[in-house]
Formats: structure tokens, sequence, C-alpha cells
């Protein structure tokens, strides 16, 4: 199918990573694919079967000689059984630049263009191999980074997302001809009779489209892993606990105030998900121009952070006041990592520390430790990932993970909601059938059915080349 100029050119592209490598793949698909490879692959035949891998030496002509350019397995895919929809063929060649560069260069110089980022998977969606949902989907699975988050973009990619929006699409229809259905063409003109059925199945879609749209943040976990920002008071331990939990000396710990200016970041895994460390510098009142920039950092991370821990210094003899500060300042889903038990002699501190922390409702957000002796830290590991594993819940089920898709469910939740203030308000039908059609219209664009030059390049830009 061609949509845009340059869109039947035969296109090629090394596939695999660049640099050093066993073997590197170079992908040629369009109609010309077979003549272009023939010209560099003289060993195929004129009809090759589909499927099939075919050995041989492939040949450049350079001034009047043929070189030999490498040994080569050249997989053929016929019109319309391959992953683009197009006649296809695959090189591997050996690895490294040089060689494939030079399938390359031969392939142009037979008379095909190099492909852009994402070409090959837009020309699998142009031919109707793949939606827009499903091309989405690619890429997720290139770029997942747990391995949770490739088995929900591999089930997106089989269509299970798709489905989920042309049920969407389903339901909006019957609702539009059960619309229909109950106009009532009497002598005094149009009136609008709407079963209690049609208010429920429209209700019912309302639930459906929120509980896909609450898979969301799950879905956001999956994709960019969880961020924890450990704040606190200067002194508190911060930097010492970020380099007790990742087990590496990343940030600076002195015994001096305001060591620490900037956001450090470092990533973890706990149980396959992507946890990012952020720690901040500590919140004080302070004269200097760049530590207070610092600590701006610090409270919006204290603002975005997915999981906030306060730092709180136990032998410091006004770590009531600092916590009393922190509860009242802070969000109410804050974790309080209470430092420094080590120095306790008297062994009565957490006995008296936890008296306190009942009276502020928070202790069963709180942990007790040392950074220094490594103690606690597991429990706050655990404390991280419990909303993980309850948002995670059992892995499977159908989760969102692009906002493209999460903005087009918010679309459709509010034609429907509109449509459902609407037929309560005895509205007239069109109005009604309208804001019906503009969720049929919102599915049509996640899907790519209709064509938005802006939204299939921002999708395909994505993409590295040669994917
Ligand atoms: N005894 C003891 N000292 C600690 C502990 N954690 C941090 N410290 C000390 O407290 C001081 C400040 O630590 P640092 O990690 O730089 O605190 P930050 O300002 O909150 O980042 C340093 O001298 C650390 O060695 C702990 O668990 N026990
Ligand atoms: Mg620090």
């Amino acid at each position: 199918m061609r949509i845009r100029p340059g869109d039947e050119d035969t296109i090629c592209a090394l596939a695999t990573a660049p640099g050093l490598g066993a073997i590197a793949v170079v992908r040629i698909s369009g109609p010309k694919a077979l003549a272009c490879s023939r010209a560099l692959a003289p060993f195929l035949p004129e009809a090759p079967d589909s499927h099939r891998a075919y050995f041989g030496t492939l040949k450049a002509v350079d001034g009047n000689a043929t070189k030999n350019v490498d040994e080569a397995l050249v997989t053929y895919f016929a019109n319309g059984t391959s992953f683009t929809g197009e006649e296809s063929l695959e090189f591997s060649v050996h690895g490294g630049d040089q060689i494939s560069g030079r399938v390359v260069e031969e392939l142009i110089r037979a008379g095909a263009r190099i492909a852009k980022p994402g070409e090959f998977t837009y020309r699998a969606f142009l031919n109707d191999r793949i939606d827009l949902v499903q091309a989405e989907s690619i890429l997720s699975l290139i770029e997942s980074r747990s391995s949770m988050g490739s088995a929900n973009a591999l089930n997106q990619l089989k269509g299970e997302l798709s489905q989920k929006f042309l049920d969407i699409e389903d339901d909006l229809l019957w609702l539009g001809a059960q619309l229909e259905a109950s106009i009532d063409f009497s002598s005094d003109g149009i009136e609008l009779t709407p079963s209690k059925d049609l208010l429920d199945r429209a209700n019912q879609l309302q639930t459906e489209v929120r509980e896909l749209m609450a898979t969301y943040q799950k879905g956001r976990i999956l994709r960019d892993g969880l961020m924890v920002a450990l704040i606190g008071a200067p002194n508190a331990g911060k930097s010492s606990l970020l380099n007790a939990i990742v087990e590496d000396d990343r940030a600076i710990v002195t015994e001096h105030e305001g060591t620490t200016r900037d956001l450090i970041q470092v990533e973890t895994r706990l149980e396959g998900t992507p946890v990012t460390w952020v720690d901040t510098a500590g919140i004080r009142a302070s004269q200097d121009d760049v530590e207070k920039m610092g600590i701006e950092r610090s409270l919006k991370m204290r603002k975005d952070a997915d999981f906030v821990v306060v730092v709180i210094d136990l032998s410091d003899r006004g770590w009531r006041e600092r916590l009393a500060a922190f509860v009242r300042d802070g969000r109410r889903d804050e974790w309080y990592f209470f430092n420094k038990t080590d120095l306790d002699r008297s062994g009565e501190w957490v006995a008296t520390a936890e008296a306190e922390l009942e009276k502020y409702g928070i202790l069963a957000r709180s942990v007790f430790g040392s950074a220094v002796r490594g103690s606690g830290l597991q429990e706050l590991k655990e404390a991280v990932l419990k909303p993980v594993r309850e948002k995670l819940g059992v892995a499977g089920g159908t989760v969102v993970t692009q906002s493209r898709h999460f903005e087009g469910l918010q679309k459709i939740d509010s034609s429907l909601e509109k449509a459902l203030k609407l037929i309560r308000g005895d509205a007239s039908p069109e109005l009604i059938a309208f804001e019906l059609q503009e969720g049929v219209k919102t599915v049509h664009e996640l899907l790519g059915k209709v064509f938005h030059e802006q939204v299939i390049d921002r999708i395909f830009k994505e993409f590295c080349l040669g994917k």
C-alpha cells in the first residue's frame, strides 16, 4: 500500500546493532528486493522458495573486476509472507561494520534506498500486518527493561490490547444502534425513550474503559521502573544509606552538612523491577546559592518520586522536632528510616521512638536501622517492593503502558461521560450519537485506522534505524 511518497521504494538497512558481533543482518524490503539482491548474490535463483535460506558468495563489481564481499546466508520471503508484508530478504553476513556496510552500499547501487528509522515496522503497518498499537509494542519490546515488561509488550504485539480497543469500538457501535432503535418518530416529533439496557451497557462500558485506564500506573512501572527518593535533614545519613543499598560508593559521605548538593541517581533491580534510588541534598534553611538550588531539587523530588523515604538521625538530640516538621510537610504515603541505631548505648532508642511514632500514626511506615552497619536495609527494600507487588499483581492481564493509549482512553471516557449525561437529560439523539461517534473515532486513531501523519511520524521516529 502507498500513502506517502517513498512508500513504494525498496528499502534496506542494517538490522542488527552496529559494531563488533559474530554476524550482522542486513534487511531489504520492497518490490525490487529480489532484483537488487541478485545483483549482489548471483547464487539466488530467479524464483526462490519463500522462507528458505540460500548460501553463497556475495560479489560486487569493482571497476572492471568482480570482487568477493563475503560468504553469506540469504533468506528469502515472498511478497505477502514477510514481516513487512512485502518481498523481503535478509542477508546474514560476518559481523563488524565493514562487510554489512558494503552490502548496504551494493543494495543501494542496485536500486534500493536506505530505510528511515522504524520504516520496516511502518511498512508492516501500511500493509496491514499489524495495527498501530502492535507497532508500538515492537518498540516497547526492544526497549523493555524487565521480564514482566517484555512479556507485556509481547502480549500487545500479539494483539491483546488491540482487541480490547476493538471490543470498546464494538460496544460503542452497539450503543449507537440501540440508540437509533429507541428513537420514537411520533406525531409530535422525535422522542427518545432510551431503554434501561442502553444506560446499563453504557455504564458498563465506561467501567471497563476506566479499569483499563487504571492499569496505566502499573504499566508505567513495567516500562520505567520506580523512583525512590531519600530525603531528610543534612547529616541524617542519606548518602550513606544510598551507598549501603546499592552496595557501591556512589555518593560522597562526610561529617560536614551540605555535602550532597545535587541529585545522585543509581539504578538497581528489585525482583526484576528497575528501581532508581535518588540521594538528595539535605533540607535546611541555607544561605548558599548552590545549596539552595539543590534543596529545591530535593523538594521537587519529594513530590515527584514514586516512593519517598525520610531519613531521620536518631542520634540527633533534635530528632523529634525534625520528625514533626517532616511529617507536617510530607506526603501521607512517605516512609521513615530511623538511622544510626548502632550509636544507641542505652538500648532504649527504638522503644522510645516507637511510642512517638504511634502518635503520628506512622509506625507502620517506619524502619529502624543503620546505614553504616547495613541493618534495616532489607526491611526498607521490602517496603519499596510491597506496592509494586500489589500494583503488578499476578503477572498477566492487559496493561496500558503507553501515554498515547492512556490519553486515547481518557478521550473515550469523556465522550462516554458526555453521552451518558445527554441520555439521562433526554437530549436529542443526534447529540448522543455524535459523542458515541467521537469515541469510535478515537479507537480508530489508536489503532491507526485513520492516518494521522503527525501521530505516525512521532511513533516511528522513536525507533532505531533498521527496525
Ligand atoms: N554511626 C553512624 N554514622 C552514620 C550512619 N549513617 C551515616 N553516618 C555518618 O553521618 C554523617 C553524615 O552522613 P551522610 O551519609 O553524608 O549524610 P547525608 O548528609 O544525609 O547524606 C557521616 O559522618 C556518616 O559517616 C550510621 O548508620 N551510623
Ligand atoms: Mg549526602
